[in-house]
């Protein structure tokens, strides 16, 4: 805890007692400037901050940009664990579309590990979700319930007449639109106007995701279905507050795995109040392992929510190199560690790495791309533990402190 107060907190502070009624101004990353904008909005104390964000948080986020406050918020939050226990409430996604559009597909395939022609098996197998279908997945030790709501008409009605039962506490809406059903677009569009619709009504805060499934590699997308992509994206933008069309629009296919990781992921890390100290931490630790991607994947759910990208290309690249390396490996119950050679454009070689960790009780798998042979070879089990311990482990430790519920 004191390790944590270090890293939060101003030097003048570090000793003092009763955070509860420190000023904002004493967390350490935050301008005096900032500190009196927050604090024309009646938000004077680290406690103000953990309890009564929300009440101020819309006209905030004008005037200030929106990572920085949520890195605020969870730092306040953090160093008031203890005091608020009640904030570990794990995360909810609400998965929407049409029914046939891949909703199943998406979380099996997500989890996965194994033979790849198992994976394609079980998707062949699936029959459509009736009604309301609840799974878990695990994301850095935080429970992360997926609801996926059944997608034919007799379902629909429901949902959309009893909005409240379906939709309260969610985090995240996903909708799925299938690509290739193009007898089937204006349903799926009038299907998520819908929705949209009672979600306003409801005033739910949400964060909507969409996701162009079916985006197989060899499936070519036509100007009609492009035109329509667009219409759904402007219809998005003008009627949901928090669509941001740049990073909430996700192309994916089952036959593209690390299309599905990625989206996951990227999600995932974009709502959590402490990601801002993650991807720091995250980029430390690459520097230290002069790695041009490091990765830190949840072992269960294989979501990545510690990253650092070099460039952008090899986030993708790494993705699938994680997927490939964890087919391979026969007991995942046993310590593992897995090194290929990878050749990228005008002759760059890449060493990918790939092997399991531990914090505490939970199973990590880290990935990372390095071109450095010397440091490939002299990199031992316990120095990569060492060095993403000391970088990580604050952040591993509280990461259920820092979901992010905008209701
Ligand atoms: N070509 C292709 N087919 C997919 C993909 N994802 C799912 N499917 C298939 O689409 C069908 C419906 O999937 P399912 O997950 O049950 O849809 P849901 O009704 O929305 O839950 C199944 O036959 C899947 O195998 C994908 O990315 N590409
Ligand atoms: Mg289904």
């Amino acid at each position: 805890m004191t390790e944590l107060r270090n890293k939060l907190l101003k030097d003048e502070f570090k000793e003092k007692e009763d955070i509860k009624k420190f000023p904002i101004i004493a967390l350490l990353d935050i301008s005096e400037e900032e500190y009196k904008l927050l604090k024309e909005m009646n938000l004077e104390t680290i406690d103000d901050l953990a309890s009564k964000w929300d009440q101020h948080y819309e006209k905030i986020i004008k005037k200030i940009p929106k990572e920085r406050v949520n890195s605020w918020i969870a730092a306040s939050r953090l160093l008031l664990v203890g005091d608020t226990d009640k904030i570990t409430t794990g995360a909810k996604i609400v998965m929407v579309g049409t029914d046939n559009a891949g909703k199943t597909s998406l979380s099996i395939a997500l989890k996965h590990r194994g033979a790849l022609s198992l994976l394609f098996q079980k998707l062949y197998a699936l029959t459509p979700t009736r009604g309301l279908l609840r799974s878990k997945i695990e994301v850095f030790g935080m429970d992360v319930h997926i609801h996926e709501l059944g997608g034919q008409n007799v379902y629909r009605e429901d949902y959309l007449n009893n909005p409240q039962q379906y939709f309260l506490g969610t985090d995240i809406v996903i909708y799925v639109v299938d690509v290739q059903a193009k007898d089937r677009f204006e349903e799926s569009f009038e299907y998520l106007k819908q929705i949209t619709n009672v979600t306003n009504a409801l005033k739910l805060k949400v964060p909507w995701k969409i996701f162009f499934h079916k985006s197989d590699p060899e499936y070519e997308i036509d100007d009609k279905t492009t035109e329509i992509f667009s219409s759904i994206i402007e219809y998005m933008t003008n009627n949901s507050p928090y669509f941001n069309s740049a990073k909430d629009l996700f192309r994916t296919s089952v036959k593209i795995r690390s299309s599905i990781l990625g989206a996951f992921s990227h999600i995932f890390r974009d709502i959590s109040l402490i990601q801002h100290g993650v991807i720091d931490a995250s980029e430390q630790a690459a520097k230290q392992l002069k790695a041009d991607f490091f990765g830190l994947y949840d072992f269960r759910s294989n979501v990545c929510f510690a990253q650092y990208s070099e460039q952008e290309e090899l986030e993708d690249l790494a993705h699938t190199a994680y997927y490939e390396a964890i087919e391979t490996i026969v007991n995942m119950r046993e310590p593992f560690l897995r090194i290929r050679r990878y050749t990228l454009d005008k002759d760059v070689n890449e060493i990918f790495i790939l092997r399991d960790l531990r914090f505490g009780g939970d199973r990590y798998i880290m990935a990372m791309f390095t071109q450095d042979e010397e440091m490939a070879r002299s990199l031992d089990q316990d120095a990569i533990q060492e060095i993403i311990e000391e970088r990580l482990k604050d952040w591993i430790e509280f990461r259920g402190y820092a979901t992010f519920p905008l209701d």
